[in-house]
């Protein structure tokens, strides 16, 4: 460690004592991980099977801050699966590959994976995770099993991108605009645009320190927050139209694989539709049904503390969490319609009268 970086170091903890609601990475851990980087003929970055916000972000953020810090040292972005078109204008995204090829001398950060099966590569590269190749991963999921060499866990974050700004603060690395841009993506994702209950102190502070780098908030909130394809408003004006209210306190919608068709949106597009059919007052839980392929898969959510939807989601050999969980179950969606004929006023007043 140079001088610099001891004065880094020393800044931080005062820093961590003064502010104890910022995110601290312990330094020891922080330094085998740089040693793992820097020793490495080649790192390849991965993120889970169908990536979120925090996967893309956090991949690229980490592999553009390897980059700028070992020019030369050759970075692969992997995913089995593409950026999704809503993330394409994040610098770095249109490099991501689905074929990494292990090489003696590779080194592996994986990120935003709960568990190695999430990469979906844990069985055609086992060594990525059986102590061939040494790994760090980036995480933020409960019960996370520390499959890597240095697992730098932290289920208290709301974002793994959080974690890798606090790693690169850790050990000095320089946040640029298009590196902050990244991460301020997978910060807003995973907390609805600041919007979710996970939305600590500890996050505003990292949006601030992104913000002071350079990041392009506009550009983030316009292509994640205010951009919807015409095939996903008209999926959802389905599901909003559908809506109806249980005696049981539910707001319930349902997608038929026909709405799928009728609309042109595939599954992907329902994402978020629950949020708005969870937002009628009153109610206890929410619940989307969508039929696919023979299934039924049910989205449940909730806004009261005491309601448990990953109890309700069990029913039916789901799981999830207390406030969004989910279920599927071979079937189709067969629809119900009810009818009662009852009285206006008018005509009530006219049987009084006779
Ligand atoms: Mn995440």
């Amino acid at each position: 460690m140079d001088i610099a970086q001891h004065h880094i170091v020393a800044v931080q903890r005062i820093c961590h004592r003064i502010y104890p609601f910022t995110m601290h990475i312990p330094i020891d851990e922080a330094r085998r991980a740089q040693e793992i980087i820097a020793s490495a003929s080649r790192v390849v970055c991965i993120c889970h099977r169908n990536p979120d916000g925090d996967a893309i972000g956090s991949l690229l953020g980490m592999a553009h801050l390897i980059e700028q810090q070992y020019p030369g040292k050759v970075v692969v972005f992997q995913c089995v699966d593409p950026a999704p078109a809503t993330f394409r204008f994040l610098p770095g995204a249109l490099r991501i590959v689905h074929d990494y090829a292990y090489q003696p001398g590779d080194a592996a950060i994986i990120l935003d994976c709960g568990e190695p099966k999430l990469t979906e590569m844990h069985i055609t590269h086992p060594m990525l995770f059986d102590g061939t190749m040494p790994s760090i991963e980036f995480d933020h999921h409960h019960r996370n099993p520390m499959y890597a060499s240095v697992n730098l866990v932290f289920p208290d974050a709301a974002s793994t991108c959080e974690i890798v700004v606090a790693f690169a603060d850790t050990v000095g690395w320089h946040l640029s605009p298009d590196i902050a841009t990244c991460l301020l993506t997978g910060v807003y994702t995973d907390t609805g645009g600041l919007l979710h209950s996970n939305t600590t102190s500890s996050v505003y502070r990292t949006v601030a320190r992104l913000l002071r780098s350079g990041a392009r908030r506009q550009e983030v909130v316009t292509a994640v927050f205010r951009t919807g394809k015409m095939s996903t408003l008209k999926l959802w004006g389905r599901v909003l139209e559908k809506i109806s209210l249980t005696s049981e306190g539910g707001a319930i919608s349902a997608v038929t694989e026909g709405d799928f068709r009728a609309s042109g949106a595939d599954y992907s597009e329902l994402t978020g539709a629950i949020d708005y059919v969870n937002a009628v007052p009153g109610m206890r839980f929410s619940l989307i049904l969508s039929e696919r392929d023979g299934t039924v898969k049910g989205s449940l959510r909730t806004l009261r503390d005491d309601v448990d939807v990953s109890a309700m989601a069990a029913k039916f050999s789901g799981g999830g969490h207390k406030k969004a969980a989910g279920f599927a179950l071979p079937g189709k969606l067969k629809p119900e319609l009810r009818w009662k004929v009852e009285q206006t006023e008018e005509e009530q007043g006219r049987d009084a009268l006779r």
